[in-house]
C-alpha cells in the first residue's frame, strides 16, 4: 500500500455506544424515543424549547456517568503515535475523545457541553441544566439574555468547520469512518469526496452502512474491538 502521511477519520455515535450512549438509529435509539422534528430541528426549539432544553439536560445527565471506552483510547494513541498529520472530525456531541485521551478534536454538530447564545452568539462552558427551573431559563454569562440553547447543529443547520474538514478530505491518503449509519449529510458524504481526491476508504461498524458499498474496505464488528485492531 502507498504510503499514509495524512488521515481524516470520522466518528459517529456508534463509537460511544459501548460506554453506554444512545446512537440514534439502532434498535431502542434515541429517535424511536423521541421526535427528530420535535428535539433536532430550529422549529423544534422555536415551537417547544422546554422539549428540547430537557432532551439536552438528559443527555448532559446521561453523559457524566459515561467513560471512554478502548476505542477513544486506541484513537488518542493514534494521535501521540502517528508521524504525519491526523484529523479526527467527530459527529458527536459527548466529550469521550477528549476524556479518552484525543486532544484534536473537531466537534462538526458541536458539543454538549457547551451552550449558544442566541442574542450574542457567543459561547460558553456549559454543564448545568438548561431546561426552565421555576419558570427561569439561564442567562448568557456574557449578555444576561436568557437565550442560551445547546451548542449543537440541527437538521437544517450547517455543520460546523466545513472548510476545515473539506479541505482535509481533499488532501488525504486514508480516510476511516467509524460507528457511523451514513445517513446524516454532509458527513456521509465524506468517503466519496476522500475517495474523488485519491484517498483508500475503510469503514469500521458494527453493521454495514447506508453507503458501505463507497468504502474501498468495510469491517464490521464493535468498535471497542475493531478500533484497537486497527491501529495497533
Ligand atoms: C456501532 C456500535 C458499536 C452501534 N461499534 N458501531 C443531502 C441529501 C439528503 C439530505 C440532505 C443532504 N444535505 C443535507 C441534507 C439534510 C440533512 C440530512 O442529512 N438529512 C438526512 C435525514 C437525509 N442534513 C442537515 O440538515 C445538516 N446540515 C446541512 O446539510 O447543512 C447544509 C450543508 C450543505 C452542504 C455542505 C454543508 C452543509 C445538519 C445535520 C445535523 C445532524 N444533527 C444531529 C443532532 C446533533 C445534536 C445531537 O446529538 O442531538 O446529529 S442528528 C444525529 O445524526 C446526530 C448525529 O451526529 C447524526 C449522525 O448519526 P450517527 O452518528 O451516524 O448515529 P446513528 O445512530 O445513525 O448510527 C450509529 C451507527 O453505529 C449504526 O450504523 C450502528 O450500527 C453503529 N453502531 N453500536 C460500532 N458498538
Amino acid at each position: 500500500m502507498a504510503e499514509i502521511n495524512r488521515i481524516v477519520i470520522l466518528t459517529g455515535a456508534g463509537i460511544s455506544a459501548e460506554s453506554g450512549i444512545d446512537t440514534f438509529r439502532s434498535e431502542g435509539g434515541l429517535w424511536e424515543q423521541h421526535r427528530i422534528e420535535d428535539v433536532a430541528t430550529p422549529e423544534g426549539f422555536a415551537r417547544d424549547p422546554d422539549l428540547v432544553l430537557g432532551f439536552y439536560d438528559m443527555r448532559r445527565a446521561a453523559l457524566s456517568k459515561a467513560e471512554p471506552n478502548d476505542a477513544h483510547r486506541a484513537l488518542a494513541r493514534l494521535e501521540r503515535e502517528f508521524p504525519g498529520e491526523l484529523l479526527l472530525v467527530t459527529q458527536n456531541v459527548d466529550d469521550l475523545h477528549e476524556r479518552g485521551g484525543s486532544r484534536d478534536v473537531l466537534h462538526m454538530h458541536g458539543e454538549l457541553k457547551s451552550a449558544l447564545c442566541a442574542s450574542c452568539e457567543i459561547r460558553s462552558a456549559w454543564d448545568a441544566p438548561m431546561s426552565a427551573t421555576g419558570g427561569q431559563r439561564p442567562q448568557c454569562p456574557v449578555c444576561q439574555a436568557p437565550t442560551l440553547r445547546p451548542d449543537v447543529v440541527w437538521f437544517g443547520e450547517m455543520p460546523y468547520q466545513m472548510d476545515r474538514i473539506y479541505a482535509a478530505l481533499g488532501a488525504a491518503d486514508l480516510f476511516v469512518s467509524i460507528g457511523t449509519s451514513g445517513g446524516v449529510y454532509p458527513a456521509a458524504g465524506f468517503v466519496q469526496e476522500a475517495r474523488q481526491s485519491g484517498a483508500r476508504t475503510l469503514e469500521l461498524n458494527l453493521e454495514p452502512s447506508e453507503g458501505t458499498h463507497f468504502f474501498h474496505e468495510a469491517r464490521h464488528g464493535p468498535a471497542g474491538q475493531l478500533v484497537p485492531r486497527w491501529v495497533d
